[in-house]
């Protein structure tokens, strides 16, 4: 297929082609985000072999066992695009704080949020890990950036993308123009046009939480899930379980087939597990350029405007109509509900009426 020889470096610099206005900043910068990709797959496909396996001994800012992996994916992230001159700030989810860019270098005018490697438990079992970034514009007008540029809501976003380590490393991304799909190729150490123009189907049949968490979550969403399982053919119920545990290949799987994940907030955890700027917002900019959808049950994940660094939001994403289906579950409003509750309705109304009228409208005509 001719596409197949089209390189990542290639697609950016067609892409930038369509705008004449652009200075090559930020085509540098996609540029940059794929090299330290490749500088992690290494890490990642040589892990059983070098002493990169295991915990550091610390702790993130959330509290999570910090791995060897995490640290070094981190580490060259934020040198790579540190030194670059294309950033004026970066944030990590592995960071308490925000990172300056390099002190030698004008800051640049670009702000890059990211996941240095998601999915960490389950690093030390070759199961996929990723990657995820995303790319703003700074928003204060002269020195260093500064928190303000790296809070901004996924609507604005530039670019968002993740770079999925396994069995074969992809890496796909959005500028806004669609979703595109590169598969890693070893021997060239390039990134090739595999998945061109990626559209994800409007409903799909997996569904994909951590079911272990169902007794602390909402009455919403365990109807939710209680009624994916129950089988109806016409709307294609019950749908199949897949979770990996890995949010970049459970997403990954559900774009390509169709289909819904959920990380619910709970009552130990009222917003979830998941982070906004550096997981639900770049995701969501995919899913949505894919033709799917991304909620926090409430409100569109794209448009909340974060107040924190390491803020956490329950997301419900992937195909269209799925996530509507979730959304209004959890609002009370699906008309699974309320035919259920119409009936409750009857019933309670049956079982209230006075005797006397009871046996006349159950008595045979
Ligand atoms: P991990 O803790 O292994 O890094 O955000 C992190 C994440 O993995 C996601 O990749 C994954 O979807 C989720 O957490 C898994 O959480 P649970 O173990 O609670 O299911």
């Amino acid at each position: 297929m001719p596409h197949r020889s089209v390189t990542l470096s290639q697609f950016i610099l067609q892409e930038e082609v369509t705008h004449p206005e652009s200075s090559g900043e930020f085509t540098r910068l996609l540029i940059d985000l794929a090299l330290a990709a490749k500088m992690i797959n290494r890490e990642v496909t040589r892990a059983g072999l070098v002493d990169i396996l295991g915990y550091t001994g610390s702790e993130n800012v959330h509290g999570e066992k910090v791995q060897k992996l995490d640290v070094f994916a981190h580490d060259v992230i934020a040198r790579v695009l540190g030194s670059t001159g294309q950033l004026a700030v970066l944030a990590s989810e592995e960071d308490e704080d925000i990172l300056s860019v390099h002190e030698n270098r004008a800051p640049g005018r670009y702000v890059v949020n990211f996941d240095p490697l998601d999915g960490s438990s389950n690093i030390n079992a070759n199961v996929n890990i990723g990657t995820i970034f995303s790319i703003l514009p700074r928003v204060s007008r002269s020195g260093p950036g500064g928190i303000a540029d790296v809070l901004q809501p996924g609507v604005r976003q530039l670019a968002a993308g993740y770079v999925m380590y396994g069995s074969s490393t992809m890496l796909v991304f959005t500028t806004g123009n669609g979703v595109h799909g590169f598969t890693f190729e070893p021997s060239l150490g390039e990134f090739l046009l595999s998945h061109p123009d990626i559209r994800t189907p409007p409903r799909g049949r997996i569904y994909s939480v951590n079911e272990s968490n169902y007794f602390q979550w909402s009455e919403g969403v365990k109807r939710y899930v209680d009624w994916l399982k129950q089988p109806d053919g016409e709307s294609g119920r019950p749908y199949s379980a897949r979770y990996v545990g890995s949010l970049v290949a459970d997403f990954h799987r559900n774009l390509l087939y169709g289909g819904i994940f959920l990380y619910p907030g709970d009552q130990k955890n009222r917003a979830g597990k998941l982070r906004l700027l550096y997981e639900a917002a770049p995701l969501a900019f995919i899913a949505e350029q894919a033709g799917g959808a991304a909620s926090d049950g409430q409100q569109r994940i794209m448009d909340i405007v974060p107040r924190e660094l390491h803020q956490k939001t329950p997301l419900i994403l992937g195909s269209r109509d799925d996530v509507r289906d979730c959304e209004l579950f959890v609002q009370e409003k699906h008309e699974a509900v309320t035919a259920e509750r119409r009936g409750n309705h009857a019933a309670t109304a049956r079982a209230l009426e006075p005797p006397a009228r009871k046996t006349s409208t159950s008595s045979p005509s």
